[in-house]
C-alpha cells in the first residue's frame, strides 16, 4: 500500500489565473503598478510604487501586516491585535486572538484547488529516482502519521524530535505535528549521537522520529544506530518511530514502532487543532559560541506569514514553479524555504538528499535540467567548491528552466558571485544574496527580484524586506556597523527555549531597543547594505577592524590550490586590502572547521590561536571533528 503513495506521477500543473495577471504585468514592462510588486497592495490605497510599500510596511507596520496576514492566511478565528511587543522585555506577539492550523493553510486548502498538484519532488540521491508527491498525498501521509502520533501519546504542546534526511516523510512529519498540536525539533541527520543527545534532552522530547538508514553521496548512513546511542541517556524518549529508507533490517527494540507499517492502519482523515496564533510551531538549535546551543523557538502565524511572504517575493516564485533549494531540512533554510514557505504558497518544492558532487560536480545542474527548476537556492560554500571543476559541468546541461538563483548562509565573495551569475545563470538570472539567520525566521535583506526596477550589485544583500528596518549602530571601535532591526517583524523568534534571559540578553541588551543580529554590515551611499560577517569574528589590526569577509574575499582561491607561499599571499592582501592588513602568521591546512552548513567556525580558530584549546565552546555542529585536531596540531607545530 505504502508503494501507491510513494509511486512519482507526472502531473500537468495548472496554470492559475494568477500567473496569467503577472504575465501581463511583466509585459507592460516599466509601466507596472503595485498590483504587479505586489497584488495583496490593492489593501493600502494611495501607495503605488514598490519603495512607497516598503515605506508603508515599515511606517504603517500594523496596518500592513494586518492587511497581509489576512490574505494569505486562513484562519480558524481572527486575530484582534496585529503585534504586540516589547523588545526590552524579548517580548513578541502577533496576531493574538487568532487561531488557525499551519498544516491545513499548507495541504488542505491547496487539497481544495489543486489535489494532483506536485508538493514534493524528492531528489533522491540516486540521479533520475525522484519521487513525486502531490498535496492530496502529502495531505493523506501527514493526517495518517498525525493520527499515529496521537495513538503514541503525543498530546497538543508536546515536543517531537525529528532526525531525517530530507524525505517526504519528514515533511509529513513536521506537518504532522503541526495538525495535532505538537511542537517538532528537526536535528540534521549528520549530527552525532551527543549532539543529538542534548538536543532530545533539552526539548524532552518523548517521541522521536528516523528512519532505519540515510543514503547520501552513494554511501549509507545507519542513523537508527546513532538514535539508539542518543537515547540511551534520554530518558523522557518513551518511543522512536522509525521509517524505512532502504531495505536494509535494523535492530527493533520493544521502544521503537515501524512508522509506516503502523500508520497504514490509520485513517486518512485527522482533526486540525485549532492553535493559538503564538503557540509553539517548532524549536531549532543553533549552535552558540559559549555553552551549550540555542533552542531557538519559532511560533504559528507569524512565521508561516513571514516565509510565504518572503518565499513568493524575495525568489519571485509564482504558481507553476519549481522551487529548488538544496539545503537540508535540519537547518532554518530547510524549514523555511523547504517547507513552510513554498508548501503555504501552494508551491512544487524539492528535497535533495544528494551533495553537490554526487556522482559528479553536475549533480545541481543535471538536476535543475531534470525537473525543470525556475528558482536554484544554495550555499556559497557548494558554488565556490563547484567553481574549482569548471565550467563544463554546468555547460553539459539545459538550464534554461531557471529564473532566480538564491544565496545563503555565508557572505558571498565576488568571484563566486559572478561565476554563478555568469556560467549558471547564462547572464540572465538575477542572483539574489539573502541575509539572514535562525533567529530571523525569514529572509530579511535581499535584492527583491520583483521589484523590475531594481538594481543588484555583486555581494550585496542590497535591501531589507517589507517590514523590516535595519539600522547600524557603533560597535566598541568602529562607528556604523553592527547590524541590528529596530522593529519587530512576524517571523522574528519569540525566545530560547527554557531561557528567556538569554534571548534578552544576547539580543536585546546590547542595544537596547534594537534586535542585534551580531553581524557586521556596511551601507552604501544608496542605502544598500553589504554584510561583512560576524562581529566576534572581527579582526583587530593597528585599530583597523577588518572583517574576516573581506579578507577570505581576497585569499580563497590560493588557499584551495594549496601551492601559494605566505608570500605571494601576503602581497595579495597588501595590494587588495592595505599593507597593515597583512598576516603575519600564515598556517595552511587541509580545511578550516565548518559547520554543517559551511559557515567556518572563526570563534575556534580564535581559540586556537589564543592558546585557549581548552575553551573551543559548543562544537556540536562541526562537520570534521579531525579539522580542528589538525588545526591545534599543526599550530602547534608551528609556533
Ligand atoms: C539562514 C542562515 C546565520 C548567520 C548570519 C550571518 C550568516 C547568512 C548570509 C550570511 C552574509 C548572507 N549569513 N546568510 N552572511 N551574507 N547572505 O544561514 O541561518 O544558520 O542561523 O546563520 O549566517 O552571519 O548571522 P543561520
Amino acid at each position: 500500500m505504502m508503494c501507491s503513495l510513494w509511486r512519482g506521477s507526472l502531473l500537468t500543473l495548472t496554470s492559475s489565473l494568477n500567473r496569467r495577471v503577472f504575465q501581463c504585468c511583466r509585459q507592460l514592462g516599466r509601466s507596472y503598478n503595485i498590483a504587479s510588486c505586489m497584488p495583496e497592495a490593492v489593501a493600502f490605497q494611495g501607495v503605488s510604487d514598490h519603495s512607497g510599500l516598503y515605506k508603508f510596511s515599515v511606517n504603517e507596520s500594523d496596518r500592513f501586516w494586518g492587511a497581509v496576514a489576512r490574505q494569505r492566511l486562513s484562519w480558524i478565528s481572527p486575530f484582534h491585535t496585529v503585534q504586540n511587543c516589547d523588545f526590552s522585555q524579548g517580548k513578541i506577539k502577533w496576531f493574538e486572538g487568532g487561531k488557525l492550523n499551519v498544516s491545513v493553510n499548507c495541504l488542505d486548502r491547496h487539497v481544495q484547488t489543486c489535489p494532483e498538484r506536485v508538493a514534493l519532488i524528492w531528489e533522491r540521491d540516486e540521479p533520475g529516482t525522484e519521487v513525486k508527491i502531490t498535496y492530496r498525498q502529502l495531505l493523506e501521509l501527514t493526517c495518517r502519521l498525525g493520527n499515529l502520533l496521537k495513538r503514541q501519546g503525543v498530546r497538543r504542546g508536546d515536543c517531537v524530535t525529528i532526525y531525517m534526511p530530507p524525505c517526504p516523510l519528514a515533511v509529513a512529519s513536521m506537518l504532522a505535528c503541526a495538525r495535532i498540536g505538537a511542537a517538532h525539533n528537526v536535528v540534521f541527520a549528520g549530527f552525532s549521537s551527543e549532539a543529538l543527545a542534548d538536543r532530545i534532552r533539552d526539548a524532552q522530547s518523548s517521541t522521536v522520529i528516523t528512519v532505519n538508514q540515510g543514503v547520501r553521496g552513494g554511501k549509507v548512513v545507519d542513523l537508527k544506530r546513532t538514535v539508539d546511542q542518543a537515547v540511551q541517556n534520554c530518558p523522557s524518549v518513551q518511543q522512536v518511530l522509525v521509517a524505512m529508507r532502504t531495505e536494509n533490517t535494523v535492530a527493533m527494540t520493544d521502544r521503537d514502532v515501524p512508522l509506516e507499517e503502523e500508520m497504514m492502519k490509520e485513517d486518512v482523515v485527522c482533526e486540525p487543532v485549532a492553535m493559538d496564533s503564538e503557540d509553539v510551531l517548532f524549536l531549532l538549535y543553533t549552535s552558540g559560541s559559549t555553552g551549550k546551543p540555542k533552542g531557538l523557538v519559532h511560533t504559528q502565524a507569524g512565521y508561516l506569514l513571514y516565509t510565504s511572504l518572503t518565499h513568493r517575493y524575495v525568489f519571485n516564485y509564482h504558481d507553476g514553479d519549481v522551487f529548488g533549494c538544496v539545503a537540508d531540512i535540519g537547518w532554518i533554510t530547510g524549514h523555511s524555504y523547504i517547507v513552510y514557505g513554498p508548501l503555504c504558497n501552494g508551491g512544487t518544492t524539492v528535497l535533495f538528499e544528494s551533495t553537490p558532487v554526487y556522482p559528479n560536480p553536475g549533480r545541481y545542474w543535471e538536476m535543475v535540467e531534470r525537473l525543470g527548476i525556475n528558482q536554484f537556492y544554495g550555499a556559497p560554500t557548494a558554488i565556490r567548491l563547484l567553481l574549482k571543476y569548471g565550467d563544463e559541468w554546468v555547460q553539459n546541461y539545459n538550464r534554461s528552466s531557471l529564473k532566480t538563483l538564491g544565496s545563503v548562509g555565508e557572505p558571498i565573495n565576488t568571484e563566486a558571485w559572478e561565476w554563478y551569475h555568469r556560467v549558471v545563470g547564462d547572464g540572465r538570472c538575477p542572483v539574489v544574496d539573502t541575509w539572514w539567520q535562525t533567529e530571523t525566521g525569514g529572509i530579511c535583506i535581499a535584492p527583491r527580484p520583483s521589484d523590475p526596477e531594481a538594481e543588484i550589485v555583486p555581494g550585496m544583500a542590497m535591501r531589507p524586506f517589507y517590514g523590516i528596518k535595519p539600522a547600524l549602530l557603533d560597535t566598541e571601535v568602529v562607528t556604523g556597523d553592527a547590524l541590528c532591526i529596530s522593529q519587530a517583524w512576524p517571523g522574528m523568534a519569540r525566545t530560547i527555549h527554557n531561557h528567556h534571559q538569554r534571548f534578552t540578553e544576547t539580543y536585546f541588551h546590547p542595544y537596547p531597543g534594537f534586535f542585534f543580529t551580531g553581524d557586521g554590515a556596511h551601507r552604501s551611499k544608496e542605502g544598500y547594505y553589504q554584510i561583512v560577517g560576524r562581529l566576534d569574528d572581527v579582526i583587530n589590526v593597528s585599530g583597523h577592524r577588518l572583517g574576516t569577509a573581506e579578507l577570505e574575499d581576497v585569499v580563497i582561491y590560493l588557499m584551495v590550490e594549496e601551492d601559494v607561499l605566505a608570500q605571494q599571499l601576503r602581497e595579495m592582501v597588501s595590494r587588495s586590502i592595505a599593507k597593515y592588513a597583512c598576516p603575519d602568521f600564515i598556517q595552511v591546512v587541509r580545511c578550516l572547521p565548518k559547520t554543517r552548513s559551511g559557515k567556518i567556525m572563526r570563534r575556534v580558530l580564535r581559540k586556537v590561536v589564543e592558546r585557549n584549546t581548552d575553551e573551543l565552546g559548543d562544537l556540536s555542529t562541526l562537520d570534521d571533528p579531525d579539522s580542528v585536531h589538525e588545526v591545534i596540531s599543526g599550530h602547534r607545530r608551528l609556533c
